[in-house]
């Protein structure tokens, strides 16, 4: 039908298709200025479901923007959740929300999350992020429009790149046995997914064919033919007795020549020329009013620095990471550690490295790049942690040296029950990488903030985890595991650029922490600093303990420096890298003889503050003794989106948080 009235059914704006051409062009516009603005995102497969999400939200789909929870309404799933910013437009335009406020888009508190969140603005029927979830979803609104007798009917969006996903299976099948009419699956076949195109990284096809031995009706259409799109979703509407399927073949990037075809603007938005240029390429510089759209995303972003900086603690100066021309450090991603790594140990054959089509950004690939032998070491699973997940273990059983990565969250917890039993009961040599984890991952927002993949590998017998605190100790950390551990082994690193606060000749050494010491202040924050294996380091009676682990090491040790310079206080940091098995030693020691012990991790609380706070109350030594503790992380919410430095002041686990609650305990200390 059309955008309606829900109450009394009248058509509020019935398009042609000529409009619906013109509406989508112009979505195509504000999505390029709501990229630009935003500092990231995905061009491609925006612009590819441009014309099917103008269909769909203008012209096909009954809803109502004044009554968006209608319960006759049509559903919109999008499970290719990255495809956000065509959902805010396909609202947006059809008047559920305002054009100009789609330019919040990615930025702290914004309704406008890096995927989509159902809770945060209205007309968003599901959360979504987590590739191969959405028909499933789509399965259980369907059925529960069967039991409630409701005509209305599901459209679920999703990728090729995605049909690699078991979980889209179980679902087609589902979708199949109970004949569900009510389902209008639409696949955005554009060929490409981030590895490059779908046939070489994990061929999906033939699509047609497969769905239609799950009972489902397939069509195959022109997604940029907006009659072909307006008619073949109609069609869906009047599906009897099966799902449909719409397969439509479609360009990423479409619209913008430059991005048209081309892997590498799955991941990546237009600077500012590249944006003019796109809306010269579509017609559109005079129509759109960038300008004052991106004045009001900087508008925005005012109010969000304003609102971060009085939430933070304050100290007698601005102490922030290169704030000053003393303590200074340089900065690079944990990640590299263990691409460098790979690429350096790659030749030894029993290696073998499967890609989960993130390779790039989690520098995996670096194991084959510019070593061409390498590759036939280099399988490429397709978007498919489960199934990886078990064929490592399989590999490992044979011989091989198995590694394999993607953001921490698919990692640790998509997985997790193929990491339980085929991994973990099993006692394979399998090397797991959570790449991407904690807040400082940013702007994807809660769905890719990996926030408690600790607690399932810690809890996993078997498992050891090592949680590097820099690039350097990441590239140390991945050389052990890779060559020398035997048995199932979790690395957790991060994608932001953070401090480098240890050197070559800083120890590592696998299940033993380090300590650290502030001995002066000097120009680089890391020749400041003194750092030994704990069981060497000799008790300085210090004031107080701050038990860190990953990125929240180079935070404590700048908390330790404001303590240092605002109370005179001494700190003893003990760098937990490795939290299975940890080092119960050090903790002991660090409570027992500064009697106040503070725990950070950039995680929900309790990856590590309930491991070390266990290794304190379960030891006799420390029966009956005052000792002071407290918990810097997560505090048991969902991330955010928003920029990686905001997110570590908004979900305080910054230095200041952390010397913020030594100042609070070690008042406590003072009354004892
Ligand atoms: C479970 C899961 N694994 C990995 C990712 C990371 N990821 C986001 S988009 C994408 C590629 C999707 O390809 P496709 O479905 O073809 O979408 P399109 O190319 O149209 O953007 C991947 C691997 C994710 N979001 N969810």
């Amino acid at each position: 039908m059309a955008l309606i009235e829900s109450k009394t059914g009248k058509i509020t704006k019935d398009y042609s298709i000529e409009e619906l051409r013109e509406q989508a062009n112009l979505m195509r516009g504000y999505n390029l200025v709501a990229l630009c603005a935003a500092g990231s995102g995905h061009a491609g497969g925006t612009l590819s479901i441009m014309d099917i999400t103008a269909a769909l939200y203008l012209k096909v789909a009954d809803h109502d923007p004044k009554d968006p929870s209608w319960e006759n309404r049509d559903r919109i799933i999008w499970s290719t959740g990255h495809k956000a910013p065509s959902l805010y437009l396909g609202l947006a335009f059809a008047g559920f929300c305002k054009k100009e406020d789609v330019m919040y888009l990615r930025k702290l508190y914004s309704p406008f999350q890096g995927h989509p969140h159902w809770l945060k603005l209205p007309g968003i029927e599901v959360s979504s992020g987590s590739l191969g979830q959405g028909l499933s979803v789509a399965v259980g609104i369907a059925l529960a429009g069967k039991l409630n007798n409701k005509d209305y009917k599901t459209f679920c969006i999703m990728g090729d790149g995605e049909q690699q996903e078991g979980n889209v299976w179980e679902a087609v099948m589902e979708a199949g046995h109970f004949k569900l009419d009510n389902i209008i699956g639409i696949i955005d076949y554009n060929r490409l997914q981030i590895d490059g195109w779908v046939k070489d990284v994990m061929n999906v096809d033939p699509l047609e064919d497969k769905y239609k031995s799950f009972g489902w009706e397939v069509i195959r259409i022109n997604g940029h033919d907006m009659k072909q799109v307006v008619d073949a979703l109609e069609k869906g509407k009047k599906c009897i007795g099966k799902p449909l399927l719409i397969i439509a073949d479609t360009i990423k990037g479409k619209g913008v020549s430059f991005m048209e075809d081309v892997a590498g603007w799955h991941g990546r938005t237009p600077n500012y020329e590249e944006m003019l240029k796109g809306l010269d390429e579509l017609k559109l510089k005079d129509k759109i009013p960038y300008e004052k759209l991106l004045e009001h995303a900087k508008e925005y972003q005012k109010e969000v620095d304003k609102k971060l900086d009085l939430k933070m603690p304050k100290f007698k100066k601005n102490y922030w990471w290169n704030a000053d021309n003393t303590m200074k450090v340089k900065m690079e991603p944990t990640r590299k550690g263990f691409g460098q790594s790979l690429a350096e140990h790659g030749d030894d054959e029993r290696i073998v490295a499967l890609g989960l089509d993130i390779s790039g950004s989690i520098t995996i690939s670096d194991f084959y790049q510019g070593k061409p032998e390498r590759k036939k070491r280099w399988i490429s699973m397709g978007i498919a942690e489960q199934s990886a997940t078990a064929a490592a273990a399989g590999l490992a059983k044979e011989g091989k040296l198995p590694v394999l990565g993607t953001y921490g969250t698919f990692a640790a917890a998509r997985n997790l029950d193929q990491i339980r039993v085929s991994v973990c009961y099993g006692n394979f040599n399998v090397f797991i990488a959570g790449a991407h984890g904690g807040v400082s991952v940013g702007p994807d927002g809660a769905t890719h903030q990996a926030l408690e993949d600790l607690f399932n590998v810690c809890g996993l017998p078997n498992m050891s985890v090592v949680v590097p605190c820099d690039v350097l100790e990441t590239k140390k950390a991945t050389d052990y595991l890779l060559l020398k551990h035997v048995g199932p082994k979790f690395i957790r690193f991060a994608r932001e650029a953070t401090p480098i606060v240890t050197t070559e000749k800083t120890p590592f050494v696998f299940g033993k922490a380090n300590v650290s010491r502030m001995r002066k202040e000097s120009e680089q924050l890391v020749d400041a600093f003194e750092t030994v294996l704990a069981d060497q380091y000799k008790n300085e009676n210090e004031h107080l303990s701050i038990i860190a682990c990953g990125p929240m090491v180079p935070e404590a040790m700048r908390a330790a420096y404001i303590l240092k310079k605002d109370y005179g206080w001494e700190t003893r940091i003990v760098n937990i890298h490795t939290l299975k098995p940890i080092d119960e030693a050090a903790i002991i020691r660090a409570a027992k003889e500064t009697g106040v012990v503070i725990t950070a991790e950039e995680h929900q609380i309790g990856a590590l503050a309930w491991r070390v706070s266990s290794v304190i109350t379960e030891c006799p030594e420390l029966y009956g003794k005052p000792i002071i503790t407290g918990a810097i992380g997560v505090k048991d919410r969902f991330g955010d989106s928003g920029a990686p430095w905001e997110l570590v002041k908004e979900f305080e686990v910054s230095a200041e948080h952390i010397a913020a609650k030594a100042v609070e305990l070690m008042k406590i200390k003072g009354r004892k």
